[in-house]
């Protein structure tokens, strides 16, 4: 089927049209970084072939018996571990709701140019690894260090700048015992787009904090000022704002699309009648206390029914009773987390499109 065979119930394109067309770098972007569909918010784990993927440069080759990871800087000893030597380790298995800070990107209006994610940016998979702090705590960290930085083995260009993939993080957030040094990915080692043969995970960070194909871990005496934390991860208006660190997942919720879809618009198409509305809500660290869907593109709005989380770190079931009539409707769906932040309706612009929460919605035909 193309997009020529045309059903008159879905007209086509509007949407694309206000922001401006799509250019030829962001869809290879999006054949790179792959989405969730959104129909699998149905799995509470969701399946590994699912799971969202961003990758700023190319997926590293990386043979898993040379590889190791070095921990040094301001460390009282440097350590060097094989892959062996980690999975020796305790070892902890979290189920962990990871989103990119871009997601919701391409909704802008105008549209930052980057990976142009619409909202399938976001996945829960179980991960297992061993808890960062005990291997600072074998190091030793030093009086001196303030910041614990994390490269990747991945390199490229951003910003005019030749660069590793590197993020840092403050002591106190890289010693808490929910962030691991993860090896396996839903009871299997990770696949190589998602860090093999380790990362970094941490839990209720938006997902650039995570570090795949970690080569070395350094305590150091200054706050990290590269490209990916003082650049991309900001929340600001213009370039010559400093502007506000990107850092905890905002909250959100999103619906499994109902009924079936229109091939090239996915305009879903659902029978009159009862129907039950389902899906997912998150939020960094704060747990959800709150899920409203709107049947009627966001005059009213009525509570959804909460299922417990799946972890302290993932997101929660929700589902919400709909008696649909004939008849076109905006279905749209926002999460409150337990301080009480809400999810806006409108958009929350920045130069480089992060952080974007705004309430989804969805456009149905009922028939
Ligand atoms: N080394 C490295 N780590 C990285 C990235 C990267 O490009 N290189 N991308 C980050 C971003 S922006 C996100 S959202 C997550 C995505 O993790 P995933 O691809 O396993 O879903 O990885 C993060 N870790
Ligand atoms: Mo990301």
């Amino acid at each position: 089927m193309t997009h020529q065979d045309a059903d008159s119930r879905f007209p086509r394109g509007e949407r694309l049209d206000e922001s401006g067309r799509f250019t030829r770098e962001e869809l290879q972007l999006a054949f790179r970084n792959r989405g969730m569909p959104l129909e699998a918010l149905r799995y509470p784990l969701t399946p590994t072939g699912m799971h969202y993927l961003l990758t700023h440069f190319d997926v590293p080759y990386v043979d898993a018996a040379t590889w190791t990871l070095t921990v040094g800087g301001l460390v009282s000893k440097t350590l060097t571990l094989d892959i062996d030597a980690i999975r020796a380790r305790p070892a902890t298995t979290l189920a962990v709701t990871m989103e990119c800070a871009g997601n919701g990107r391409a909704l802008l209006t105008p549209r930052p140019a980057s990976q142009p994610w619409l909202l399938e940016a976001v996945g829960t998979a179980e991960w297992t690894g061993t808890p960062l702090r005990g291997v600072l705590e074998d190091a030793g960290i030093d009086d001196g260090a303030v910041e614990v930085l994390f490269t990747g083995l991945d390199r490229g260009v951003q910003g005019d700048e030749v660069q590793s993939y590197q993020r840092s993080l403050s002591i106190d957030e890289a010693t808490r015992p929910e962030v691991l040094l993860a090896y396996e990915m839903n009871g299997a080692p990770l696949e190589p787009q998602h860090g093999y043969p380790l990362r970094l995970l941490v839990p209720g960070w938006y997902g650039m904090t995570s570090v795949k194909w970690l080569e070395r871990i350094e305590l150091v005496a200054e706050p990290f000022t590269g490209f990916q934390m003082m650049d991309s991860y900001r929340y600001r208006q213009t370039s010559d704002e400093a502007g506000v660190p990107v850092d905890l997942i905002r909250v959100r919720a999103l619906m499994a699309p109902p009924g079936i879809p229109d091939f090239y618009t996915r305009t879903r198409l659902v029978e009159a009648g009862p129907i039950t509305l389902t899906g997912r809500a998150w939020a960094g660290r704060a747990r959800i206390a709150r899920v409203e869907v709107s049947t009627d593109g966001g005059a009213g709005w009525a509570d959804a029914t909460l299922e417990p989380a799946l972890s302290p770190h993932a997101w929660r079931g929700w589902s919400f009773e709909w008696t649909s009539i004939p008849g076109h409707h905006t279905l749209s769906v926002r999460a409150t987390d337990e301080g009480g932040n809400v999810q806006p309706i409108e958009q929350s612009w920045t130069i480089s499109g992060v952080g974007n929460n705004m309430a989804q919605r969805v456009d149905v035909i009922v028939e």
